[in-house]
């Protein structure tokens, strides 16, 4: 009897947690980019070693997970091949057993291959418009998705972005790949939703995404924010040194409902998220 009491509990115990179950708001995704070429970092992790050890630094500093990705993003970047994006990805994701990750990839065969290693978050810039078999692979997995908005492409997304409404642009366009991932059989409750600041936008489209991220709530699921670091900072403070503004942004940004921020210094997200939480 008591068996059966317990089976249901233990089956319970065994399904994949939500997005909101797995990140209570809020929650720190720590940046580990293994690239020669990333915006801010490009070159510090592209030693497969010192990129974990700046992962499990991040960990121990009070991410929730770090997000590996072995593709830059930046304006003007070009694509990786395959090949030379699971070189990168793989010896990092190897010496990361045990450790939460997430994978920043837009291609199927490096997220699978993340995902034979642990990877717990695939993390696609593209929405799943990239690779038409990341969807599948995602969907026949227990991995959660990040489905983030990108104006254009990384090589010519800064040249001239455009919006009538930036906000109700990229909140329907959000709404729309979160119906296309669960009709290709992806639980809607494993996705979060990110309006890609800094993909295709311009300061003020930025700015004006942060100021009205409620509309991006009422999706009605989890929004990850990736301010860290972003040019617009620089664009606003003057400062080479974007460490106070992107602690301010992530404030901002959780204050107006985000639930993950995507942040390159840990530890100073984490003690300021905290306060701002504390007083939430
Ligand atoms: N920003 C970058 C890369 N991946 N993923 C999500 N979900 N949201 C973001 O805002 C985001 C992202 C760009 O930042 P970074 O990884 O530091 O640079 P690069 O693309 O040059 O590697």
């Amino acid at each position: 009897m008591i068996a059966h009491e317990s089976a249901p509990a233990s089956c319970n115990h065994l399904r994949v947690l939500s997005i909101e179950e797995r990140f209570p708001r809020p929650s720190v995704m720590g940046v580990v980019n293994v690239t020669p070429d990333s915006f801010s970092d490009g070159g510090v992790n592209v030693d497969a070693d010192t990129a974990a050890a700046s992962a499990r630094r991040m960990i121990a500093d009070g991410a929730a997970i770090v997000d590996v990705g072995g593709e830059s993003t930046r304006p003007g970047s070009d694509g990786v091949a395959l090949d030379e994006e699971l070189r990168r990805v793989l010896p990092v994701l190897e010496r990361l057993q045990g450790v939460p990750v997430s994978i920043d990839t837009a291609k199927a065969e490096v997220a699978r291959r993340a995902l034979e290693l642990g990877a717990e978050l695939v993390n696609d810039v593209t929405a799943l418009r990239g690779d038409p078999d990341l969807a599948g692979v995602v969907a026949d997995s227990e991995a959660r998705l990040c489905l983030m908005h990108m104006q254009g492409e990384p090589r010519t997304m800064q040249e001239d972005p455009r919006y009538d409404d930036v906000v109700s642009e990229v909140a329907a366009f959000l709404e729309e790949r979160l119906a296309a991932a669960v009709a290709a059989g992806i639980p809607e409750e494993r996705v979060c939703l990110d309006p890609g600041i800094g993909f295709g936008k311009t300061l003020e489209h930025n700015l004006e995404i942060v100021r009205r991220l409620d509309v991006f709530v009422a999706l009605g699921r989890p929004v990850l924010i990736g301010f860290s670091r972003k040019s617009s900072l620089r664009r606003l403070t003057g400062s080479g040194d974007l460490l106070a503004a992107s602690v301010a942004a992530a404030v901002s940004a959780y204050e107006r409902g985000a639930t993950i921020l995507r942040v390159h210094d840990v530890k100073a997200h984490v003690d300021a998220l905290t306060v701002a939480a504390a007083v939430a």
